[in-house]
């Protein structure tokens, strides 16, 4: 066993909106890195999520979806930065959701169809019967003859040791990229307000969040606690107002279950200050939000 050469490479995991990537990718890497949400597009930027073990390391890149309306320019970018990255990478698992194969999915079955380092993974197996998988495994078969078809559930983390297992088969040779505690490309910064993001998704229903941006102002890791402030942007005073809540009531439930994923995450104690401001002169803030740069940490 010792004498197995180590694996390292990145897969990438593509497919529509909503198929589970997000969900799939902190599934396998086991923390909650990549928001996931029953909104399209709640993915805006690239994020790796890095799984080490002492046989490989495998560095999953989880994208915003591929889905075939360009028409808005956040879209067209999106498409880009989601297939301009598929060359780079050392295997492709295209994930498919059982309830809504179509033609957006034959899209990004074009986009891989003359690749052999391809996987298909078929998800949300929990939500069907076996007698409904068959066929489905069936068509695909014959869509793409060449490919492993591996079903399984990213939330119900079912048949993911055999998709683990899959893909490491297919990673090449090579020294780790990565020091071995590390999970993500992003500093914790970044993930914060992604976290933050996620909750602020989950509680207000209406068109608002897409509007709405998250900037950590400060993280600093104390010895007995992490203490975090973090502002969320919003465009209209009215909308400041939905956030809040009545008598703060949204804000602290946002506050509290995103300080409780963020505890999980950094195993540590965890005050998070939330603040809601209205954007007023955005290019201020855009020359602020690049002073902090995401970049440090
Ligand atoms: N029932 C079920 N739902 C899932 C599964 N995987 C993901 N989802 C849900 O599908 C929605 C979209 O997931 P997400 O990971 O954000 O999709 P992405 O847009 O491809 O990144 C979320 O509500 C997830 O909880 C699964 O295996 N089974
Ligand atoms: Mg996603």
């Amino acid at each position: 066993m010792d004498n197995l050469p180590f694996l390292c490479g990145y897969v990438a995991l593509i497919g529509k909106p909503n198929t589970g990537k997000s969900t799939l990718m902190n599934a396998l890497v086991g923390e909650k890195l990549s928001i996931t949400a029953k909104r399209p597009q709640t993915t805006r930027h690239q994020i790796l999520g890095i799984k080490t073990t002492t046989e490989y390391q495998c560095i999953f890149v989880d994208t915003p979806g591929i889905h075939q309306s360009q028409k808005k320019a956040i879209n067209r970018y999106m498409n880009r930065a989601a297939t301009s990255m598929l060359t780079d990478v050392d295997l492709i698992c295209v994930l498919l959701d059982v309830r809504s194969f179509n033609g957006d999915d034959e899209l990004v079955l074009k986009k891989v169809e003359n690749m052999d380092n391809v996987l298909l993974v078929l998800n949300k197996i929990d939500q069907i019967n076996k007698q409904q998988l068959l066929p489905l495994m069936q068509r695909l078969a014959i869509l793409m003859p060449n490919l492993e078809i591996i079903p399984v559930s990213a939330l119900k983390e079912e048949n993911l040791d055999r998709l683990m297992s899959q893909i490491q088969q297919r990673l090449p040779e090579g020294i780790p990229h990565f020091p071995d505690d590390q999970l993500t490309d992003k500093p914790m910064r970044f993930i914060v307000a992604e976290i933050v993001r996620e909750k602020l998704f989950r509680v207000l229903t209406q068109e608002l969040p897409y509007s709405i941006t998250v900037n950590v102002e400060n993280y600093k890791t104390e010895s007995d606690l992490v203490r975090i402030s973090a502002s969320i942007w919003v465009e209209r005073k009215s909308q400041k107002g939905i956030i809040i809540g009545k008598g703060g009531s949204l804000l602290k439930k946002i506050g509290s279950e995103a300080r409780a994923d963020i505890e999980r995450l950094v195993d540590q104690k965890v005050y998070l200050q939330l603040w809601v401001k209205v954007r007023e002169d955005w290019s201020d803030d855009e020359r602020s939000l690049a002073a902090f740069g995401y970049s440090n940490d």
